[in-house]
């Protein structure tokens, strides 16, 4: 028996649990753990799961069974035991270690799991049924442990269980923009639990959310990195918070700039070719590596809205990363080499520059880095056709950058499912061995063979209570770690799991939320920039602002990209414009050279067309983005009624919160539509000139 578990609290914690439509401030995220009704499935689980056993003692083994009593006690209504010997246990958690593990004859089963995946099955153990989450390594049966616990929160009967998981992904990580003063770029939800002093409880909470989706590396500093970050002060900081997530089996890995040699380092130069430079960050890195040994790697911004990098030394960004991965290689790291760059020397169309920097790269790179490519050429627009280099560089594995973080899409205030999004660009085929060569398969290694995977998102965490700020940034959370962990899961059916454990089962509460999730981007998108329209933003990048025309740098304009003026709108990407579509391959590039071909999504994103253009609908392009934009605020309002049909169906605290978001969401719908109409009706007439 737990002793910290006393009767009274227990109590407590059952009465709490079973009383419905509590306040909840959405802190405890998908790992509600809420009671399951009083019934025959009850009694089945708690028949199959009120007693564990854990086969191995380590810190990880103790995150196990503290989850699995914390989780099972409060599914089940009843206090669930660890025992030590899994003899006497009905659920036994094990590696293949362990000698109980290895007598049920499963070797076959493990083999191509690696250490993080695992086998869900019955087994008769000392004549006794159990349940048994088994792996080979220690990961895998944290993994396995969570996945059982989700089991049962979506009340999946155990009878026949027989699952075999395993990531495609290798390394699934969060990229955290928090500054080193508690501030996060683009961060919508509070401040940063990591600095200025590491908040440890909020950190192990983060922790145990991660691990029940798969993630396994925390970025924990912006990529515009601050150099002190690499001083001792901040990496004896980096440590503790390393020593919190490592039971949870998540690395930490830093953002690290460029220029640091001389920043901090007393250096007389940063050119990666100076051998005092090489000396320097293997030193960094030893140095790194004697605080936290499993220390993940860099990811590194150089070259980029500012950064130094390489080329302020006539390098290359092979020369810049190869020399921090030959410093992290002995012990096992890697460099993370963003791809975001777009020096206007290069190409006039700011789409096109990222390749044609990198790709003449292919090969040059060591085998521990990584180029990380945001999902689209731009910038997280609400949509964008896929990064051209994906399937352009077979020699290097690319790790795909998302975005969970709402930049550009509506940030803390509207409600946007991000998976459709996602999946359509991991769907996306990129015809680099023919078709058939989705980017899910560029960037699982198994389309050209690589070795190193792995995939990014920017995270959407901060203090506030709910984490995400919205109530539903917390599905995207939770969708990239579940696509991370198989690319080929589905938006709706993640939806689902997320939203029985988030908000309840009870059908109209699932089918409504479901409903509002799946529809939402398609809405955002039909509201702000519909059409392949991208970029009507300022600097804020979330009020519209299509007349902006006055940055530091036309590409930062929105003028730049939609060219609205009297003869059409849209951004010639053809062979008579910029030749963006060339950096697609065949069929793609003849396609998206053609308006006739080009789907309607992406029709401005490839095309200047007069006003008069004809669409498929037999609209006029001037009446389909009227169109749009009305159909975007009707559908937001759609949004906002469907949510009212929840009162009293989920608890008022949340129900609340969300329907003021909504709330705000239709008034800032009905403001792009206005702006953007009526801008685009000034271009047109020329009224605007
Ligand atoms: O999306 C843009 C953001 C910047 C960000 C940059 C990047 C971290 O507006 O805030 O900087 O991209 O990805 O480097």
């Amino acid at each position: 028996m737990r002793a910290w578990l006393q009767p009274l609290s227990l109590l407590l914690l059952l009465l709490a649990a079973s009383t419905p439509l509590r306040a909840e401030t959405g802190a405890d995220l998908w790992l509600r753990y809420h009671a399951l009704p009083d019934g025959p499935e009850r009694t089945t689980y708690r028949r199959e799961l009120e007693t564990f056993a854990v086969t191995f003692t380590s810190p990880t083994g103790d995150t196990i069974a503290r989850e699995l009593t914390r989780g099972l006690t409060g599914l089940l209504g009843v206090r669930a035991r660890r025992a030590d010997d899994p003899r006497v246990a009905t659920l036994v958690i094990g590696t293949t270690a362990s000698p109980a593990i290895r007598a049920l004859g499963w070797d076959a089963a493990f083999k191509g799991l690696g250490d993080d995946g695992f086998v869900i099955r019955r087994a008769t153990i000392a004549r006794a049924p159990v349940v048994v989450v088994a792996s080979n390594g220690e990961s895998g049966a944290l993994y396995g442990a969570f996945h059982l616990l989700r089991l049962v929160q979506l009340r999946r009967p155990l009878d026949r269980i027989d699952v075999a998981e395993h990531p495609r992904l290798a390394r699934r990580l969060l990229n955290h923009w928090d500054n080193l003063d508690g501030s996060i770029e683009r961060g919508y939800a509070g401040r940063s639990f990591f600095w200025p002093e590491p908040d440890a409880g909020r950190i192990a909470d983060y922790a145990r959310a991660n691990a029940s989706i798969g993630i396994n590396g925390s970025v924990i500093n912006s990529v515009n990195a601050n150099p002190q970050s690499l001083t001792p002060p901040y990496l004896q900081k980096a440590a503790a918070i390393a020593a919190i997530l490592r039971p949870y089996k998540i690395r930490v890995y830093l953002a690290a700039n460029f220029a640091a040699p001389r920043a901090i380092g007393g250096l007389q130069t940063n050119d990666p070719l100076d051998r005092s430079v090489a000396a320097w960050w293997r030193a960094k890195a030893d140095e790194i590596y004697k605080l936290i040994p499993d220390f993940g790697g860099f990811v590194v911004k150089a070259n980029s809205e500012g950064q130094p990098g390489p080329q302020d030394y006539g390098r290359t960004h092979a020369d810049g990363a190869n020399v921090l991965a030959d410093a992290l290689a002995p012990h096992g790291g890697v460099v993370m080499w963003r791809a975001f760059v777009y020096n206007a020397d290069v190409d006039p169309d700011r789409v096109k520059r990222a390749y044609a920097e990198f790709v003449p790269l292919d090969g040059k790179f060591r085998p521990n880095v990584f180029a990380q490519v945001k999902n689209g050429p731009l910038d997280f627009q609400p949509r964008e056709p896929f990064h051209p280099m994906f399937g352009a560089m077979p020699k290097t594995p690319l790790m795909a950058e998302l975005q969970i973080t709402q930049e550009y899409l509506g940030q803390s205030n509207h409600l946007v499912y991000l998976a459709p999004m996602w999946k359509e660009f991991l769907d996306a085929d990129t015809f680099a061995r023919g078709a058939g060569s989705p980017v899910s398969k560029v960037i699982d290694g198994t389309l050209d063979g690589q070795r190193e995977t792995g995939i990014a998102g920017v995270a959407n965490t901060g203090l506030d209570a709910n984490w995400t700020g919205h109530d539903f940034g917390q599905a995207n959370w939770y969708a990239f770690g579940r696509l991370a962990w198989n690319p080929d899961l589905q938006a709706g059916a993640i939806a689902d799991e997320w939203i029985r454990m988030t908000w309840g089962d009870a059908p109209d509460v699932v089918a409504t939320i479901h409903a509002i999730m799946l529809e939402s981007r398609e809405v955002y998108v039909h509201y702000t920039m519909p059409l392949g329209l991208h970029h009507l933003i300022g600097g804020d990048h979330y009020a519209p602002m299509p007349e902006n025309a006055s940055a530091q740098r036309p590409d930062w304009t929105a003028v730049y990209y939609h060219h609205a003026d009297t003869t059409g709108i849209g951004f010639d990407r053809t062979r008579a414009g910029s030749k963006a579509v060339d950096q697609y391959r065949a069929p793609l590039a003849d396609r998206w050279n053609d308006p006739a071909a080009t789907p309607d999504e992406l029709l401005l994103w490839f095309h200047h067309l007069p006003w008069d253009y004809r669409m498929r609908s037999g609209r006029t392009l001037s009446q389909e983005i009227s169109e749009s934009y009305n159909r975007g605020v009707l559908e937001a309002q759609a949004l906002e009624r469907q949510w009212a049909t929840l009162e009293g169906h989920v608890d008022d605290e949340r129900f609340a919160a969300v329907s003021a978001k909504l709330h705000r969401q239709v008034r800032d719908a009905a403001d792009w539509r206005t702006k953007c109409v009526a801008f685009f009706e000034h271009a047109r007439s020329g009224a605007g000139k």
